[in-house]
């Protein structure tokens, strides 16, 4: 049968043609009456927890979106039918600026906006088929969730792992608040671009850096992670291991040691006989004392006032031009006495090492520059073997050379010179050298080894109205008092008239309480936390949301995490990955949860580009919004389209065409899976007895197995765009089945498997498509959604026939197929009678045959 006669076929109501609207709208009615999504809670099958990133809550679902949730779903529903018991949830990160500043613009508040764009997310969910279990569906700003929030902050209080303290922060001026220094993203503020200003601040911090070794150790356990993503971790993590060392601060006069230190860090002690100078950052308050009433004093005032408008990444850029000022004092080189010279550079930074570095202009590019810049020495203390300075130098322990012509620092491998008793040893991190002088410093109480990470603690308040109110009180008497756990949560006031730039901390009715210590008045904390917290531990409420007593139950975590699938943009990469792995070890040493890792698994899905390459923004006016594809199309063909058009981690470019193309697919299965099952579906259908086909369905048979098992491998690999291809190869063959084999030869059995399997492979992808046949063609009960995944058999899936090579005296004459257990007479008969015509009049001498491969007859 043409398509033309099936499409006339549904046409005249042999069966009806595929109407999307429709059927979506029936199935997603009674999916919801059913609560199909709903968790079973099966102990004894295997669990699967699959997740997606959930939203920020602003405005309808884009594209992007749209490609996350589809990827998850067809995981979800693919595992279901393979057999799992699965967990799929979702819910709403809804905290943030975009509901505060549309509550100030619309004079509305920040609760209504935030709950409306949730309506409408979640419809739209429903609308894309997504199989959440949506009795699990919270967002963060619900205080039945905020309150633990909030429950934990406390108990990382008590534990040491909170606390205030006051420091230079960023502070971003056009979202009015502090930032962490994960969401300063080269330079700019993560969220608005505006480039943050150093402030001075009292502010809340929770110390992820006491877990920084065990974060960079735990991810060589997570193999199922992109390695890219880890190598960002490993670095944001920064750990560098070299030495602490103290210079003595001499007197006025430069050289008299006094009894105060200065220490520096750094990864090459080994350059210790080349400092030429010792320096401090423009924000040190040791810095300000020195350089106090000397002539000095007004540049160095105006280096700290310029330093302030750079971000410490440009401050350490190598291109960068850097500018100092000397403070008048000296230090003394612990190892050979020399005094040194303490200037202050703005390439310091005041919280990496501790704050002061030794400059070793002849192994440090950036201390050359400066050396350069200020006409100070560079002292040539490691050299390269061959090299001119290192003949000359190479026994020399005393420092004779103390400038070079050099155009840049020495980056090669080289070896001491000019360096004592060390002269000769071989130098570079973590070389021979590093761990001799590190040896004598410690032999004279005046160094020691010293492991830096480059993780700063995690600010987490933030002057903004709408996140998590931190759960503390100050009290003048008594000091920060957590509020009592009974009283939690904090309740966010949620009926405030908010003007622009209001905190908290604008509203007496919010802050003015009493002391839970002494009983005296006393103010609550006003900042909210960052809404990363609320995001680093949805996905253990999942695992029992409407738990009242605690944040969740040991046995519902212990079921169900960790979390097997997680799948997100890429842009989450250091700082919500990291912070839920933080939080999590933070949890299991409060013996909350049994886990050191939350996701097992991280797919990190490509972008979707408008047609021409460019990122999808509301400024380039080039966003293609979901409703565009389900209104024509229907959310079955835009699943498709999304899943085919490139595997998950691949960019792609929007194509209206390819939509089309899923949508004639989708059309043209839903033809033959009709034909297939109404062909004997009036005989009563047997089980397929495989050896009583005939050749056609044979081969139909055979390639049913061939395919179901590549696109059940390519499913399992998370390959969705192959795992649809051989579901298209399946349907052309079906196709072509029905179009050669007249109704009455075909197996009706082997049509109804076709079918229904085709019909369940689909089913993860399009499961309104793959619901609607399984009832009305296929004639089930129950859903495909809950269908086991059928099963495939690699023996069946071999082809009987094999093709074999004809040579006549070694070239190539012909191909043919024979049946695969042809013997070597059968393979040379055949061989002979395909190329019999070439072979007239010829005499054979020879025949040689390779069976499985080639019959070679040599004739002259
Ligand atoms: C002397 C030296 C000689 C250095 C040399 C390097 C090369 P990583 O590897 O990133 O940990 N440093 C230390 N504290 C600093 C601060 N607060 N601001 C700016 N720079 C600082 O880098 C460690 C190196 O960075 C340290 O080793 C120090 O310079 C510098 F041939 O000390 B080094
Ligand atoms: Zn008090």
């Amino acid at each position: 049968m043409s398509e033309n006669e099936a499409e006339a076929k549904a046409e005249a109501g042999t069966f009806p043609a595929y109407d999307a609207e429709d059927i979506e709208a029936k199935w997603q009615r009674a999916w919801e009456e059913e609560g199909l999504y709903r968790t079973d809670e099966d102990p004894t099958k295997p669990k699967k927890y699959v997740l997606e990133m959930f939203p920020y809550p602003s405005g309808d679902l884009h594209m992007g979106h749209a490609r996350n949730y589809t990827i998850g779903d067809a995981m979800a529903r693919h595992a279901r039918m393979r057999g799992y018991d699965v967990l799929h949830p979702m819910g709403f990160d809804a905290f943030g600026l975009p509901a505060e500043n549309a509550a100030i613009k619309h004079h509305t508040q920040a609760a209504e906006w935030t709950y409306k764009n949730i309506d409408n997310a979640v419809r739209t969910m429903r609308r894309m088929g997504f199989s959440y279990d949506y009795d699990r569906m919270f967002n963060t700003c619900d205080p039945e969730y905020y309150r633990w929030g909030q429950w934990m902050f406390i108990k990382m209080w008590e534990r040491g792992l909170a606390y205030r303290a006051t420091s230079p922060v960023n502070w971003c001026p056009t979202c009015k608040t502090v930032l962490a220094n994960e969401q300063v993203v080269e330079g700019r503020c993560w969220r608005c671009g505006s480039v943050p200003e150093k402030r001075k601040l009292s502010q809340w911090y929770l110390k992820i850096t006491d877990y920084a070794q065990e974060l960079l150790d735990d991810l060589d356990k997570l193999t199922g992670w992109p390695e890219n993503v880890r190598a960002q971790q490993r670095n944001w993590i920064g750990r560098s291991e070299g030495a602490e060392i103290d210079f003595r601060l001499a007197a006025e006069d430069g050289v008299t040691p006094t009894d105060r230190t200065i220490t520096c860090f750094t990864t090459r002690a080994d350059t210790i006989f080349g400092v030429s100078f010792m320096l401090l950052p423009p924000e040190s308050e040791l810095a300000a004392e020195l350089i106090a009433g000397s002539e000095h004093e007004a540049a160095f005032r105006s280096l700290k006032v310029a330093a302030e408008k750079v971000s410490s990444v440009e401050r350490q850029g190598t291109d960068r031009e850097k500018h100092g000022v000397p403070t008048g004092r000296y230090v003394i080189n612990p190892i050979n006495g020399r005094p040194v010279p303490i200037w202050v550079a703005d390439y310091v930074l005041m919280d990496y090492g501790t704050g002061a570095v030794m400059g070793v202009p002849c192994g440090d590019q950036r201390d050359f520059e400066f050396a350069k810049k200020y006409g100070l020495e560079i002292a040539p203390i490691i050299c390269e073997k061959g090299d001119a300075l290192y003949e000359r130098l190479k026994d020399e322990r005393e420092l004779v050379v103390r400038d070079v012509d050099w155009e840049q620092a020495m980056v090669a491998e080289g070896y001491l010179v000019q360096s004592g008793e060390f002269t000769g040893l071989k130098g570079g991190k973590h070389s021979e050298a590093v761990a001799a002088i590190t040896s004598w410093l410690e032999a004279h109480g005046c160094g020691r080894e010293k492991v830096q990470f480059r993780l700063r603690d995690w600010l987490i308040s933030r002057q903004r109205y709408w996140g998590n109110p931190i759960p503390m009180i100050h009290c003048d008497r008594c000091g920060d008092v957590p509020v009592p756990y009974e009283d939690l949560p904090v309740r966010l006031p949620e009926d405030l008239d908010l003007g622009a730039g209001d905190t908290l901390a604008e509203y007496a009715s919010f802050y003015e309480t009493t002391c839970p210590a002494c009983g005296g008045p006393a103010r609550r904390i006003t900042d909210t936390m960052d809404t990363f917290t609320c995001s680093s531990w949805y996905y253990l409420r999942y695992c029992d949301p409407h738990n009242d007593g605690t944040p969740f139950s040991r046995g519902s975590v212990d079921r169900w995490m960790p979390v097997d699938n997680y799948i997100g943009g890429i842009e989450h990469a250091i700082l919500h990955l990291l912070y839920s792995r933080f939080w999590t070890k933070v949890l299991r040493d409060m013996g909350m949860i049994g886990i050191d890792e939350p996701f097992e698994n991280l797919l990190c899905q490509g972008m979707v580009k408008d047609g021409h390459g460019e990122t999808m923004s509301k400024s380039k006016g080039n966003v293609v919004p979901p409703s565009s594809v389900i209104e024509p199309y229907g959310a079955d063909t835009m699943r498709l389209a999304i899943l085919f058009i490139a595997p998950p981690e691949k960019d792609f470019n929007w194509d209206e065409e390819a939509v089309a193309g899923a949508n004639r697919f989708i059309k043209r299965a839903w033809r033959v899976v009709w034909e297939l099952s109404l062909t004997g579906s009036d005989q009563v259908s047997q089980g397929l007895d495989v050896s009583a086909l005939d050749v056609r369905s044979k081969e139909l048979n055979r390639t049913l197995h061939e395919l179901g098992l590549r696109c059940t491998a390519d499913f399992d690999r998370r390959q969705f765009n192959t795992a649809i291809s051989a579901c298209m190869e399946l349907t052309n063959a079906a196709s072509k089945y029905l179009v050669e084999v007249p109704a009455t030869e075909r197996s009706a059995a082997l049509c109804q498997r076709v079918a229904h399997d085709l019909v369940c492979m689909l089913a993860p992808i399009c499961p309104h498509w793959a619901e609607e046949l399984f009832h009305e063609a296929l004639g089930r009960t129950g859903s495909a959604y809950n269908e086991p995944w059928p099963v495939f058999d690699a023996e069946l899936a071999k082809s009987d026939t094999i093709e074999i090579v004809v040579q006549i005296k070694g070239k190539n004459r012909a191909r043919i197929d024979v049946p695969a257990d042809s013997t070597k007479e059968q393979l040379e008969a055949a061989a002979r009678t395909a190329v019999a015509a070439q072979l007239e009049g010829k005499d054979v001498r020879k025949v040689i045959v390779v069976p499985g491969r080639l019959v070679n007859i040599v004739a002259q």
